[in-house]
């Protein structure tokens, strides 16, 4: 008859509380493309990507443009897709350089960190890229080894 053992157990359990330690971060760093003039207005141009390794809010992504874009050619969607809001102009302008902002949704205290990309975007004009049809006119020579000889001239004609 010894005593009885007086032991009890506890369960302890703990939640890990996210800290926002982590700023988004673009990939790829930079983007370039081209771009005609004449989209339709709301045409999708170029999409960014970021990713955050916080959970949560923490890790929650908000897009916008900060700088580059001062006559509001250009918005950004949730997606990070950015699209025209005006018809664009070659003579007008022919290149933006945009500054893309990732800012995450940290609630206070919290700090919410944020990584920037840059766009650029060079405008092409439609229309004068190719001619629209190519005629071959033969030409008679005389004095060579052959008294026939062929060449030709290319008569490019662009459209109006
Ligand atoms: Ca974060
Ligand atoms: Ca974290």
């Amino acid at each position: 008859m010894g005593r009885p053992s007086l032991s009890s157990t506890l369960t302890v359990y703990f939640n890990v509380v996210d800290l926002n330690d982590n700023a988004p971060l673009f990939d790829p760093m930079s983007y370039s493309n081209e771009i005609f003039e004449n989209v339709t207005v709301g045409t999708s141009v170029v999409a960014v990507s970021a990713t955050d390794l916080d959970s949560g809010d923490n890790g929650r992504i908000v897009y916008s443009i900060a700088s580059g874009d001062e006559s509001g050619d250009f918005d950004i969607a949730a997606n990070g897709s950015i699209f025209t809001r005006h018809p664009l102009d070659r003579e007008t302008r022919s290149l933006y350089s945009l500054v893309v902002v990732a800012t995450d949704r940290a609630d206070p205290p919290e700090a919410r960190l944020s990584s920037t990309v840059q766009v650029s975007k060079q405008q092409q004009v439609l229309g004068r890229q190719q001619p629209c049809c190519a005629t071959l006119t033969p030409i008679c020579t005389t004095g060579d080894s052959s008294p026939w000889r062929n060449s030709y001239h290319k008569k490019y004609e662009l459209p109006e």
